[in-house]
């Protein structure tokens, strides 16, 4: 059947089970969106191509499928920028369709033409520049196919308008994704199955390094078999959160940076790493050179990129998380190791006394409160999107999160903005779920016309807005670093409240310990948008804090007795 390079489009998506796409209208994406009128697929207007990438992503990290985002060409496309980026870093399986100036008008600075293939070949997982309508078809099938095999990315489809209005044949069939030279199936040798078998079989003091590729490979429960069989304490990454229960017995919650301080010590003291679909970020390792200098490591994933990238490993195993625990399962030898587990809790002990929870209500609102009691409220069921900064790491640490993709957040690229825009994609995908967006009150201002979208599109999403009235993270390393000099992070911020009610929406503000709770029932007992503007104490820090390159044992700890603000120091 004889169909435009613009209906192709459609059909495609609808062929990949698309039934949702993010974008904003422009000239030379016209066609498509022309085309779109006869199509099933749901269109999202954003207010910046930015949302856009950020809403496909946030619907990808909650669906466990692809997300779609479209744009215009020129300062649409190079709007998506960010979001790309965002997704890249953090292996998110995204689409995005950008229109392009006509085929015969390319490299003359027409109007709004950018070279966006150019752009973001170092930030997409591949791209595609289309000319002709005979080559929509195949690369859009591709895109989804690289997108979603192997591991996840973003793929740009950047389509000039004449191919959009040209017409072909269009036979799905014919275009069947065939990439040269793309591998997503590689699989370690059998050697290499039989060293991981015996140093985990052999190892006195192992850890588990718990990363994002459990929630990607959906390994969840293999991971804990392994775990609960051989006994060995697990610690997840950022994007790990959720894909092992908070509440399982041998979760020691998180590395890193601003991660337990007993976990960076097991880390530290270890006979053996297991490091499961994790890529040891530098937030993660601190110092390499005095990184776990004791274990031996075996790293599982899918990406042989990734193998002896910064950390130089004694075992490697290619392949999905997955497959590659199932052939290991069996061979494990059972454990009981009491003493490492008990070691381990020993080392817990004087974190509990500098933990800001155990403090009396002094009057002061910390964000750990919130984040905590926030939890209480929703344990077991909400989606938690949060944008970067100190709220991410309080949230990261106080809200306890029991199953995968509860928990979207930038942990690569560490994306200011982008909680507000994923979180309207993870409602998307998950229309049922209850989504909460944490953000500070900088990163919210980045995105914030994205309420705009929120109400157009008559969505059910909590916003906690952590008011600190600075750029927190920022101000922390300016009080830890830089003598307290607090060059250009405080904040003049509009009212959230009357923000909020200029869109249609509730805004709500809450400035005690003990208003925390009723409204939070409130916001969940309404069943539109809400926003609450917690003002939290402003000079609050996060602790601990490995300071950046520091050796992942020298932490710097909240001071005991507890100091509460830089302000009462
Ligand atoms: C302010 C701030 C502070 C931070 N502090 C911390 C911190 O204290 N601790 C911390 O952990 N992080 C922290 N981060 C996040 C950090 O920057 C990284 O994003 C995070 O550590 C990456 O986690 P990951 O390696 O598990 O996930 P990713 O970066 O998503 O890597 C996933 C890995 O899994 C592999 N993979 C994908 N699919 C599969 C599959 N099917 N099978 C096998 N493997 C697969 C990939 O190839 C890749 O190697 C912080 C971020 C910010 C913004
Ligand atoms: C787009 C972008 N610009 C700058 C930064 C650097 N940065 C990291 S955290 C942070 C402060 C965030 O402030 P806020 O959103 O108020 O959150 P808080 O740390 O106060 O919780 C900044 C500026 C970033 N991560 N992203
Ligand atoms: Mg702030």
């Amino acid at each position: 059947m004889r169909k435009t390079g613009a209906e192709i489009i459609w059909e495609c998506l609808e062929r990949e089970g698309v039934s949702i796409v993010f974008g904003y209208p422009g000239g030379a994406i016209l066609p498509a969106y022309d085309a779109m009128m006869a199509s099933k697929i749901r269109h999202v207007l954003v207010r910046h191509e930015q949302g856009a990438t950020h809403m496909a992503d946030g619907y990808a990290r909650a669906s466990g499928t692809v997300g779609v985002a479209i744009a215009t060409s020129g300062p649409g496309a190079t709007n998506m920028v960010t979001g790309i980026a965002t997704a890249m870093m953090d292996s998110s399986p995204v689409v995005c369709i950008t229109g392009q100036v006509g085929s015969r008008l390319i490299g003359s600075d027409a109007f709004q033409e950018t070279d966006i293939t150019g752009v973001t070949l170092p930030i997409t997982k591949h791209n595609y520049l289309v000319t002709r309508a005979e080559d929509v078809a195949p690369a859009i099938l591709e895109a989804f196919y690289i997108a979603r095999t192997g591991r996840p990315g973003p793929v740009l489809v950047d389509i000039t308008k004449d191919a959009q209005q040209g017409s072909c044949e269009f036979d799905p069939a014919s275009a069947e994704p065939h990439p040269p030279g793309y591998r997503p199936d590689l699989r370690a040798p059998e050697s290499e199955y039989r060293k991981a078998i015996g140093l985990i079989n052999e190892a006195k003091r192992p850890v588990i390094l718990a990363g994002h590729g459990i929630i990607l490979s959906g390994a969840t429960n293999e991971v804990v078999a392994f775990a609960e069989r051989a006994a060995i304490p697990l610690t997840t990454t950022l994007l790990g959160i959720g894909g092992i229960p908070a509440s399982h017995p041998l979760n020691m919650g998180m590395m890193g940076m601003h991660g337990e301080s007993w976990v960076n010590h097991a880390i530290q003291e270890a006979d053996l790493l297991l490091a499961f679909g994790m890529r040891f970020d530098d937030r993660v390792t601190g110092n390499l050179k005095t990184y776990a200098p004791t274990a031996k490591k075996v790293h599982i994933d899918i990406d042989p990129a990734e193998i002896n990238k910064n950390v130089v490993v004694d075992v490697a195993l290619i392949g999905d998380l997955r497959t590659v625990l199932v052939e290991l399962l069996p061979h494990v030898a059972l454990h009981e190791r009491a003493e490492w587990l008990g070691h381990i809790d020993s080392l817990k002990g004087d974190s509990a006394v500098r933990d800001i929870q155990n403090l009396p209500d002094s009057g002061h609102l910390y964000a750990a409160h919130v984040l905590n009691d926030l939890w209480r409220e929703t344990v077991g069921g909400a989606i938690v999107v949060t944008d970067v900064g100190q709220h991410q790491m309080w949230e990261a640490q106080y809200y306890k999160h029991e199953r995968p993709r509860t928990l979207i957040t930038s942990g690569g690229l560490g994306t200011m903005g982008f909680a507000l825009p994923a979180a309207i994609g993870a409602k998307m995908a998950r229309p049922d779920a209850e989504v909460w967006v944490v953000v500070g009150d900088g990163g919210f201002q980045m995105t914030m016309a994205e309420l705009a979208t929120i109400a157009q599109e008559k969505l059910d999403i909590k916003i906690a807005i952590i008011n600190n009235g600075y750029l927190g993270m920022v101000r922390q390393w300016q009080e830890f670093f830089y003598e307290r000099r607090y060059a250009a992070t405080p904040l003049v911020n509009p009212d959230f409240v009357k923000l909020a009610e200029a869109f249609g929406l509730t805004g709500v503000r809450v400035t005690h310990r003990d208003e925390v709770i009723p409204a939070v029932r409130a916001a969940r007992a309404s069943t539109g948008t809400v926003l609450i503007d917690f003002t939290v104490e402003q000079e609050d820090s996060v602790y601990p804090m490995v300071p950046a390159g520091a050796d992942l044992h020298a932490m710097i700890l909240r001071p005991s007795p507890i100091v509460e603000t830089a302000s009462d120091a």
